[in-house]
This record gives structure tokens, C-alpha cells and sequence, in this order.
């Protein structure tokens, strides 16, 4: 449609009935069609798989129509839209949020039951769509949902990933890796539009005609394939579309006559290369090939995702005259953090040679388009690609970024000299290193780009006061924060029915699931012994829910009555599941102490922690390991395993996660201050009513804020104590607390068997060095984690203030909705505004 000549204008979209009026049984004879009519199984099976495949097949009938309605009305109306370029897209399971957005639950629901399935059944047939790491990845899919929602006129573009991020084994030897095959049969939630291809080139050169234009020629030559998903909004017909991108090489590539003279491979070079691009999200980067390929992808989404942009400017201008001017009116484009900073110097190509636009005014339109997102301050995080590698693969972008990076140098000597001793670290080329110049991502995102913002108030406030510091003094407005937030609808009402029950009867209204400020209004009844009895009801029924997957994946049975904590995120040593695991280890200890009498009188716990590592992140594979061997042991403790349990989940992932957050009461967001830049999951356990332990650090600061400070449970140094910490540590003023030393001691004994932790142990022990003198404070702030633990346990002991706290903090969460965090993207970055299909 977009390529066809008559343009979107003349297209007639066939109008179906209003889909909210049919009835279940119209549901399952839909169903029924699609198990018959869009057969992608052997005939006469109607089992689990078969029914998964044939409802999603149906609720994407409805989808499209709205996908397709609200496409051709974002044309005809012709707002500025935003582009939310992304690597990482965690968008889990589509099924039960999508039946949820359009509203039909209980007509699904009842369709399935005639047809002899559960609706909860048959949704757990989904593979997740793993396309993203952790925190970063999943705030994307959060923020996709709440453009729908409010119904602006926003796209993400990302890449269609062969294998998403692993599977995680737990074995004997700890985590193993297994690629994950998503697309093993195929994703119904996925359309190619065989129309939209752009040609991506690598490598070439610079070709200099005559009248000085440049042009980037040679070289390889790839094509990008649109495959569109769609994203409904919460009871509203928009439904926007993430765009993810697939590599291929056309038929003119395959030498036939190579293949022919039985050189199949090199016959099929491109097709091979082309498959390797979108194979595998991050591949390892520790070699020079694995770097090489990281590159490629960030510059074919970048490439892909910009001629679309453009190409589909041109198209709605065609109308009227129209200037490049008016593209940045047109036009935002949001980077999720550097990686796909290539957006850049791509703009300023397309504009300068596709276009022939002068660099001044290419640099005008791209500066004022482009916003950039920081998601951490993390040295070892901050993108830099080696100067050689770049110009070999991009010689023209190389160009373009040396241009970028001596015009701000001139600009400095002109207008700031005070800064000119700072310029070694202002600059984007990085040539300290005669070896190995690189190009230094975030500085080339700062400088090119409108607004550049933090995540949470704490991190924008230390990227403006250290990591940014010298450029906020060039530009003191560019600079911005924007807390994250998570979506209600996937957070709460879609993985705790119940709960939402609840708040919606006390409520009066299930407008809070769109406006979730509502949620404040819970505060008044926090102490009603009503809503206690319910709220604790629910909790139990999400528990019990909980420690059947539990028993299912583990062979651990769990005491529901317990108190249930958890950790689950990405493992990392900042995170410090090693402080978690070690507080949990000197816990058993003590219980092995006591008498019998004494233990009955400690609140019991099943401490429960998940998390994927990083395939070669060596530290958190070994706290993967410890994780296990603890459980292995006390689990199967006689005399203590009444009191404690110690659960690795295996498999961290979104689904995981809708299982385990309900079902959690206490839940550890307990990093170094100053080093998570935010944390989203912790808007999530505070909005299902569970109780934080934590540091002041990320959100965790802001959460504290809204829920009320004596119903957190603080510990640890505050960032700014941070530095001087590790100071006093280097000049051996650090003293460790017993107990601290007790935990310790007790590994290195084998109490949790053989294997040698001492690297993991090691990195706590001495004042300084690599892998030495711990970094992360864990042995500073024990002490402190192991006294807000016991008021963790005496808080626990008094159900009813307990409860209090739960209902306080779903109440308090209203800040943390995703609506709120686009809200401020849409008005204060992207200056867009809402466009709902009529
Ligand atoms: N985050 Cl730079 C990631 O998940 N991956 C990354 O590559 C980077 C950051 C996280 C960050 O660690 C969390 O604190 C944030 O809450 C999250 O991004 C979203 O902003």
C-alpha cells in the first residue's frame, strides 16, 4: 500500500462489524475457521497448540482492522509522529495482553470452554519474544504500549532477531546457555510487508564527483525486510506497529553457476552473511568478528528504520509543497541509549547525498529530530567502536563523525575557551590511545542531539553533575529526566485478575488502569479490616499460584504462609545478588544455631532468586552456582527447611515474571547507590503490593518518595557517600563486620560443597585492585542489609500492618505507570500530540 501509486487516499478498507458487540460463540466459530481454514497443523487436532495458534489467528483478525485503520488515518491526518529506535524489544507473550487491550476477555474465555480449552491454558502455549536483554529492553515494550494507549502516533523499529536472548539450564555446573527458538514454528503476531525492502550498504568507498558531492559506492549490499507486529492499546481502536527489520540478500547474489560447479557455499556467501545479521540479539563481542557484526546491526536498523522514515515523509508531503525544514515538525526520533546512535551521521547522509542538502542544514534538521536516552553511567557500559573498525565498515559515516567532532571542537576554541583543557574528553574521537582511536558513542549523542535524558531523577541528576557535567555548561537546557514506568495493564491487571478485582470494587471504577494517579485514592482504606481480608486473599490465591510453578520447574515445594522474597533481574555484581545470597547464608547459619524452641519463633521465608547471566560474565555465573548449591542444602535441611528455603527460578523472562511478581511480598532492589540507573521492576512488585527492601538508589528513591518512607525498607550508603567509601577502603580504614566475615567463612569452609568459590569470595577481600577490594560495597553495607532484614521479619509478624504497607504501596505506585513516563516524552521532548482513530 504505502509504494502503491494511488498513495493511502483511494485504498476502501472494507468495514466488519464492531467487534466488541460479537458474542463468544461468533468468537469460536472464528476460531473454529481459522483452526479449518488457516491450517498451520495436520487436520483433526484441536489440542493446546492447535487451539493457541488458531485464537491468535482470530484476535489477529480484529487487530488488523484497527492496525490498518489506524495507519491510514495517522496518513490522512499527517501528524509529527515519533520513531522509537530500539536494538532491545522484550516483549514477552502477546495473547492474553492483546485479548486484555481490546477488551474480550470473558468472550475468549467462553469461546475456549466451548471448545473444550482454558483460555489461561492455551495462552501458556506462547514463546516469549525474547528480543532484549533485561531492563532496557522491556521498558521499550512498555512504552510501545502506552504510545497505543494514549493513542499517539509513535512507531518502534528494532530487529527481527532469529534467536532471542538464551534459555537458561540449570545444571550441576550452573547456568548453561541454550539458544531459544521463538520463531521454531512460527509468531502469528507478525506480518511481512513484502513492499517495504531498503538496501543496506557496508564497507565501499567514497566516491568525489566533480561539484564536490560525495557519495558512499561499492562495497556489499543487503536488504532489509519490514516484518510489522502489532500493538493494540488499551480500549482504544489505535493500534501502532513495531517495525523489526530482517536481513536478506536478493536472488542476483546466488551464483548459480558456482553452486552449479558444487561450491555450495560460496555460492551463497551474501544469503549467509545476510542471515548472520539479524541471527542472534548481542552477540559476543569479545573478538574482532563478533565486534564487526555488532556494528552491522546497529547500522542496518539505523539505515533501515531512517529511509523509512524519510521515504514515508515524502510520501505524505506529496500533496503540498514541502521543504526539509519541516521535517524535524514531522518528525522525532528517539534513541534508546547509544546503539543506535548511527541514527546520526545516517541522517546527515541521506540529507547531504541522497538529498543534496548543505551540511548546515542537514546538521539543523538532524539536531532538531533527534533525542537521545541514557541508560546507565557505567563505565564499561559506554559504547565506543574502534575508529579503524568503523571506517572500514562506514567510511562515509566515519567521514561524517570526524566532520561532527572538529566543527564542535571549533566551536569551543571560538566560544568556550575555559573549556579547551577539557576538550580531550568533551571530543567524540578518542585518540588517547594511539593504538586504538575510538569513537566515543554517548559524546557523539550529546552533542548531535536535541534533548538528552536520564531515567530516573537520581540518574539525571549524576549524568548532569559528573558524567555530562562539562557539556550542561555549554548547553544547560538540553538536559532532562524522565523516571521510567512500567504498564498497568500488563503489570497488574492482566497478571493478577484478582488483585485488580479488588482495587476496581474499592475504587468504584477500573479507570485507574489508565489513570493509575486513581490508585492513590487505596490510601484511605489501607487500615480497613475489609479490604485487608481480601487484599490478603488475593495475595494467598497468587502465593499458591506461585508455589505450584515453583514445584513445577524446581522439584522445591514452598510454604505458601511463608514470607515470600524475591530478587529476579539480570545477575550483575552492582545488582549484589551476592549481598542477598550471603545475607540468606549467615540466616541459615543462625537457624542451625538455634534450638528448636527459637526457631519457631523466627518469621519463616522462602527467598527466591532468578536471573539470567551473561554468557561470559564469569563473577555471575559463579553466583548462579552459589545461588544453587545453598538451595541444594538448606532445602534439604531437616531442621531448618520449615523456616528457610532458597529457590534459584530458572529462566528468568517476562512470563516468569507476570508468575512471580503477584506472588511476591518482599522483593530486593538492593544495588550499589548510584549505579542502577533506575530499575523497573521494582515500580512492578511496588505496584502488586510488595513490600521493598532496598537501596537508595535508581527509582528506588522516588519510590521511597510516593509509598512513604516508613513502609520502605532502606539500607546502605547513599551515592554520594560512595566515592569516599571506597577511598577509606583503599587506605585499609574499612573494618567488616563479624557477621560478615561468619558468611564468608562459612562458603569457604564447603559448607555448600566443593566447587571453588574463592574468585567471587576474593573480589570482597583486600583494599584495591581488579576483581579485589570490593568494588561494590557488599562488605560495607551488610551490616546495615542484615538489620533492615530483621525489621523486615518483625514487620512480617504483625499481619496487619503488614498489609498496610501492601495496600501503601500498590496506593503509591501511581507515578510509575509508562502513561505517565510518555506523557512527559510526548509533551516536553517529542512535542507530539494525540491523534485516536474515530
Ligand atoms: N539497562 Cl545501558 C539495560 O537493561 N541494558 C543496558 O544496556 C543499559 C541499561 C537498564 C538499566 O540498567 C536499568 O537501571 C534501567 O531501569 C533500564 O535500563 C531502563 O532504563
Amino acid at each position: 500500500v504505502a509504494n502503491g501509486s494511488g498513495g493511502l487516499d483511494s485504498v476502501k478498507v472494507p468495514a466488519i462489524a464492531n467487534p466488541t458487540a460479537e458474542k463468544a460463540s461468533e468468537i469460536a466459530s472464528n476460531i473454529s475457521y481459522h483452526a479449518t481454514f488457516s491450517p498451520h497443523f495436520s487436520p483433526f487436532k484441536f489440542e493446546s497448540e492447535q487451539a493457541y495458534y488458531a485464537t491468535a489467528d482470530s484476535v489477529r483478525d480484529r487487530l488488523l482492522k484497527q492496525w490498518n485503520d489506524t495507519y491510514y488515518h495517522f496518513h490522512k491526518v499527517d501528524p509529527k509522529q515519533t520513531y522509537y529506535l530500539s536494538m532491545e524489544y522484550l516483549q514477552g507473550r502477546a495473547l492474553t495482553n492483546a485479548i486484555g487491550n481490546i477488551n474480550l476477555q470473558g468472550e475468549y474465555a467462553d469461546a475456549l470452554n466451548k471448545l473444550g480449552h482454558e483460555l489461561e491454558e492455551i495462552a501458556e502455549q506462547e514463546k516469549d519474544a525474547a528480543l532484549g536483554n533485561g531492563g532496557l529492553g522491556r521498558l521499550a515494550s512498555c512504552f510501545l504500549d502506552s504510545m497505543a494507549t494514549l493513542n499517539l502516533p509513535a512507531w518502534g523499529y528494532g530487529l527481527r532477531y532469529r534467536y532471542g536472548l538464551f534459555k537458561q539450564k540449570i545444571t550441576r555446573e550452573g547456568q548453561e546457555e541454550v539458544a531459544e527458538d521463538w520463531l521454531e514454528k512460527f509468531s502469528p503476531w507478525e506480518v511481512a510487508r513484502h513492499d517495504i525492502t531498503f538496501p543496506i550498504r557496508f564497507f565501499g568507498h567514497i566516491e568525489i564527483h566533480p561539484t564536490g558531492s560525495r557519495k558512499w559506492v561499492g562495497g556489499e549490499v543487503l536488504q532489509a525486510l519490514a516484518y510489522d507486529v502489532p500493538i493494540p492499546g488499551y480500549k482504544t481502536k489505535n493500534t501502532i506497529s513495531l517495525r523489526l527489520w530482517e536481513a536478506k540478500a536478493g536472488a542476483e547474489h546466488f551464483d548459480l553457476f558456482q553452486f552449479n560447479d558444487g561450491q555450495f557455499e560460496s555460492a551463497a556467501q551474501l544469503h549467509s552473511r545476510a542471515q548472520q545479521i539479524c541471527a542472534v540479539l548481542y552477540p559476543g563481542d569479545a573478538t574482532e568478528d563478533g565486534k564487526l557484526l555488532r556494528l552491522k546491526q546497529q547500522f542496518f536498523l539505523c539505515s533501515a528504520s531512517l529511509q523509512d522514515i524519510i521515504f514515508r515523509f515524502k510520501e505524505r508531503r506529496q500533496r503540498n509543497s514541502w521543504q526539509w525544514s519541516e521535517f524535524p515538525g514531522k518528525v522525532a526520533v528517539q534513541l534508546n541509549d547509544t546503539h543506535p546512535t548511527l541514527a546520526i551521521p545516517e541522517l546527515m547522509r541521506l540529507l547531504m547525498d541522497d538529498e543534496g542538502l548543505g551540511w548546515d542544514e542537514a546538521w539543523d534538521i538532524t539536531t532538531r529530530t533527534i533525542a537521545y536516552t541514557n541508560h546507565t553511567v557505567l563505565p564499561e557500559a559506554l559504547e565506543k567502536w574502534s575508529q579503524a573498525v568503523m571506517r572500514k565498515l562506514l567510511p562515509r559515516h566515519m567521514e561524517i563523525i570526524e566532520e561532527i567532532d572538529k566543527r564542535f571542537i571549533a566551536s569551543i576554541r571560538s566560544t568556550r575557551t575555559d573549556l579547551e583543557s577539557k576538550l580531550p574528553v568533551l571530543r567524540i574521537l578518542d585518540d588517547s590511545n594511539q593504538q586504538k582511536p575510538v569513537v566515543r558513542m554517548a559524546n557523539l549523542c550529546v552533542v548531535s542531539a536535541h534533548t538528552v535524558n536520564g531515567v530516573a531523577q537520581l540518574h539525571s541528576d549524576i549524568l548532569k553533575s559528573e558524567l555530562f557535567a562539562d557539556y550542561v555548561s555549554i548547553w544547560p537546557t538540553k538536559f532532562q529526566n524522565k523516571t521510567n514506568g512500567i504498564t498497568p495493564r500488563r503489570w497488574l491487571r492482566f497478571c493478577s485478575p484478582e488483585l485488580s478485582n479488588i482495587i476496581t470494587k474499592w475504587l468504584k471504577t477500573d479507570d485507574w488502569v489508565t489513570n493509575l494517579d486513581l490508585l492513590s485514592e487505596l490510601r484511605q482504606f489501607a487500615d480497613n479490616e475489609d479490604l485487608q481480608v481480601e487484599w490478603a486473599s488475593a495475595k494467598m490465591a497468587n502465593k499458591q499460584r506461585l508455589a505450584q510453578y515453583i514445584l513445577q520447574v524446581t522439584g522445591v515445594q514452598i510454604d505458601p504462609s511463608s514470607l515470600f522474597d524475591i530478587q529476579v533481574k539480570r545477575i550483575h555484581e552492582y545488582k549484589r545478588q551476592l549481598l542477598n545470597i550471603l545475607g540468606a547464608i549467615y540466616r541459615y547459619k543462625k537457624l542451625k544455631e538455634m534450638s528448636p524452641e527459637e526457631r519457631k519463633k523466627t518469621t519463616p521465608r522462602t527467598i527466591m532468586i532468578g536471573g539470567k547471566a551473561f554468557a561470559t560474565y564469569t563473577n555471575a555465573k559463579r553466583i548462579v552456582k552459589l545461588v544453587c548449591d545453598v538451595g541444594a542444602v538448606v532445602n534439604d535441611d531437616i531442621e531448618v527447611n520449615k523456616y528457610l528455603k532458597v529457590v534459584f527460578v530458572p529462566n528468568y523472562n517476562v512470563s516468569v515474571a507476570e508468575m512471580l511478581i503477584p506472588g511476591s511480598e518482599l522483593s530486593q532492589h538492593i544495588s550499589t547507590a548510584g549505579m542502577e540507573a533506575s530499575g523497573t521492576s521494582n515500580m512492578k512488585f511496588a505496584l502488586n503490593g510488595c513490600i521493598i527492601i532496598g537501596t537508595l538508589d535508581g527509582a528506588n528513591v522516588e519510590i521511597r518518595e510516593e509509598i512513604g518512607e516508613e513502609n520502605f525498607f532502606l539500607f546502605g550508603a547513599k551515592a554520594d557517600e560512595v566515592p569516599r567509601l571506597r577511598k577509606d577502603r583503599e587506605n585499609g580504614l574499612f573494618k567488616p563486620d563479624p557477621r560478615f566475615e561468619e558468611a564468608k567463612q562459612f562458603i569457604r569452609s564447603g559448607a555448600f560443597g566443593s566447587y571453588d568459590y574463592s574468585p567471587l569470595l576474593d573480589s570482597l577481600e583486600g583494599n584495591s585492585g581488579y576483581g579485589r577490594g570490593d568494588y561494590f560495597l557488599v562488605g560495607h553495607d551488610f551490616p546495615s542489609y542484615m538489620d533492615a532484614q530483621a525489621r523486615v521479619d518483625e514487620a512480617f509478624k504483625d499481619q496487619k500492618r503488614w498489609l498496610k504497607i501492601s495496600i501503601l504501596s500498590t496506593a503509591g505506585s501511581g507515578k510509575f505507570s509508562s502513561d505517565r513516563t510518555i506523557a512527559q516524552y510526548a509533551k516536553e521532548i517529542w512535542n507530539i500530540e494525540e491523534c485516536p482513530v474515530p
